[in-house]
């Protein structure tokens, strides 16, 4: 399993996320059963921030960006959105080819070094890595392919099964409303994702979640909220590395 975080600068909830998913690894192997039987059964691959720049960029200078810090010729605009520079149906409508733009899908695919070297890395382990799962808010969803296109995946029911099962568990332990399905029919159309592409080179259970809140404070959750949003993704994640476990 691949877990990516932090994609997008502002979304601060995601790299916690996957500190909190790292700590609750080694905190409650063999005190957890369920973490247990997934660490017994799989190697879990972490990137905590995949972009760092932009990351950086949100606690010294602008809490609200989202691309990352990459600068071009001709144009003073900075930045290309990461999860628009992905080769899935790259820069077509839901993508901008505006450096200006906050979804800048970069000036071909892969044109940065953060995808590049995800895709690079995932190209080289895809034989061996069943799960992609990239981290992202807010709005409470769970999301599965396509969000490029309005096609469904080839094994869309398996897929769909697993997210709303995931959805039910949140909501029975913790009482909050995620939403789910594919990315195109449940928010909007965006080519060029990190979840599509890895779909696409056969990683066949690829999800992104976007963690809490439904738009009160949108990136910005406070602190406080931080343990409950990240409990509720790992719920999420148990229950689909589980499901995959018990498919293989
Ligand atoms: O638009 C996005 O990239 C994601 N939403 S966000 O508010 N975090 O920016 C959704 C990504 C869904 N997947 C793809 N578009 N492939
Ligand atoms: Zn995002």
């Amino acid at each position: 399993m691949w877990i990516d975080c932090g994609i997008h600068a502002r979304e601060w909830i995601s790299p916690a996320f996957c500190l909190i998913f790292v700590h609750y690894s080694l905190s409650f192997y063999n005190q957890n059963p369920d973490i247990t039987q997934i660490l017994d059964n799989m190697d879990v691959y972490v990137m905590p921030v995949m972009n760092p720049d932009g990351y950086k960029y949100t606690w010294t200078k602008n809490r609200m960006w989202r691309k990352n810090r990459s600068s071009k010729k001709n144009t003073s605009c900075i930045g290309v959105d990461l999860n628009r520079n992905f080769d899935a149906n790259w820069c077509t409508i839901g993508a901008s080819p505006d450096p200006c733009e906050e979804i800048y899908c970069g000036a071909f695919p892969e044109s940065e070094p953060e995808s590049l070297a995800v895709a690079n890395f995932l190209r080289s382990h895809k034989d061996s890595i069943q799960i992609y799962l990239s981290i992202h808010s807010y709005s409470q969803m769970l999301i599965i392919p396509y969000s490029c296109s309005m096609d469904e995946a080839e094994n869309h029911s398996d897929l769909y099964e697993m997210v709303k099962q995931a959805a039910e568990n949140i909501r029975r332990y913790y009482r909050s409303v995620y939403t789910y399905g594919p990315g195109a029919k449940t928010i909007y159309l965006a080519p060029g994702g990190s979840d599509d592409w890895a779909y696409n080179i056969g990683i066949k259970y690829s999800f992104t979640f976007e963690l809490q809140d439904r738009g009160h404070y949108g990136f910005l959750l406070p602190p406080s909220h931080i343990q409950g949003a990240c409990n509720e993704a790992l719920t999420a994640v148990k229950t689909i590395a589980l499901k995959v476990i018990e498919k293989t």
